[in-house]
């Protein structure tokens, strides 16, 4: 009798349409990047959805991300996630790497760790985290920490997509590294998503008015030049 209330009640939520979908495409506009305008490559534009009543219930998404060290590269380069997300750090390389960020969003330091071994951290905060390695100038990356589990990434064609979405009105909010807070805010909006979908019209982002400046090392100094051999040792705060 127990199970057959429990798959009732299961049947119900299913029946509660838990299932739209909202596709999308975005583009970037006026980049800087040499590899956005020779390749076209649009990815890394974070979208996504907040109920736009404040009563509607959020579910618990994924609680478990990664973010690779790999060829002195993040990968992947964004990150979205929900809060309370624990993000690993796996070091696939031959030499070490550290992960921090001291700049908004949540700060953190998870220290310099040797190749083939893992650290972790948990993001407790919403907000845009840069993560940079404190011994490669060059590394850089962004976790986006999120309160709605309805957000997604676009890929290099621009193409994005979010699923089980309970059907109901939103905020669509939007991210990109390189577009200043005037331009995502202007292309915020409100969204109505409806049982059967939604297919949003092209998103043009502009990296207009956006200045790429040198970051500092998790002391807020300036890298040292090759510190590659002990540099992170030798780096006084
Ligand atoms: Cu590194």
């Amino acid at each position: 009798m127990i199970w057959r209330s429990l798959i009732f009640f299961n049947l119900v939520l299913l029946g509660m349409g838990h299932s739209a979908t909202m596709s999308g495409k975005v583009e970037l506009a006026f980049s800087q990047d040499l590899n956005v305008r020779k390749h076209l490559d649009y990815s890394g534009v974070v979208v996504w959805l907040e109920p736009a009543s404040s009563a509607a219930v959020m579910p618990a998404a994924s609680r478990h991300a990664q973010m690779l060290q790999k060829n002195k590269t993040f990968s992947p380069h964004v990150l979205a996630i929900t809060v309370g997300t624990t993000v690993d750090f796996p070091n696939r390389d031959f030499i070490f790497h550290n992960a921090f960020s001291n700049y908004n969003g949540e700060t953190f330091d998870i220290g310099l760790y040797p190749p083939h071994s893992t650290k972790s951290t948990v993001f407790t905060r919403a907000g845009v985290v840069r993560v940079f390695c404190n011994i490669h100038p060059t590394m850089s990356a962004v976790i986006v920490v999120l309160k709605s589990p309805y957000f997604a990434v676009s890929d290099r064609n621009g193409m994005l997509k979010i699923s089980d979405i309970p059907p109901g009105s939103y905020r669509l909010h939007i991210f990109h590294e390189r577009a200043t807070e005037q331009t995502l805010e202007a292309l915020s909006r409100i969204v109505e998503v409806p049982p059967d979908g939604l297919q949003l019209p092209a998103i043009s982002v502009s990296e207009s008015g956006y200045l790429q400046l040198p970051h500092k090392n998790k002391f807020g100094k300036d890298y040292l030049p090759a510190t590659e051999s002990g540099g992170y040792v030798g780096t006084k705060p």
